[in-house]
């Protein structure tokens, strides 16, 4: 298996710079999300906490990248089974998170929304946004 082999290096090296970089704690995941965050999803070690929130339409959710790995929050259209979410929400990729780094996506249609880390879905790294239709 091609991709188990080429993350385990990968992985290594990022550990390795975040120690070197980053001397533990630091960066906005560590500070209070902010007041315009519906719910906040804690990156740490190789899962998402709380792995599932429930939101309304319009409201924001936050991810924290609190472990010392780089994470991801994808979108994935084959896993996903959303009502009506726009073809451009179905796609959303936070691209690589550092660590100490955040993540927001602001998720405008109803439906339930499951997400991958890239690296790390084989390890069983997912959660899932409910959002509920506005009252
Ligand atoms: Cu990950």
């Amino acid at each position: 298996m091609r991709h188990l082999r080429d993350m385990i290096p990968a992985g290594a090296v990022v550990l390795v710079l975040s120690v070197l970089t980053a001397c533990g704690s630091s960066g906005p995941a560590y500070q209070p999300p902010s007041a315009d965050v519906a719910a906040a999803v804690e990156m740490s070690g190789f899962s998402f906490t709380p792995a599932m929130v429930r939101i309304q339409a319009g409201e924001t959710v936050e991810w924290r990248n609190k472990s010392i790995f780089t994470h991801t929050v994808t979108f994935e259209p084959a896993n996903t089974s959303e009502v009506a979410a726009p073809t451009g929400e179905r796609s959303v990729d936070s691209g690589e998170i550092p660590a100490g780094g955040v993540f927001r996506h602001t998720f405008v249609s109803p439906g339930t929304f499951q997400y991958i880390c890239r690296p790390h879905h084989i390890l069983g790294m997912t959660g899932t946004v409910v959002v509920e239709p506005r009252p």
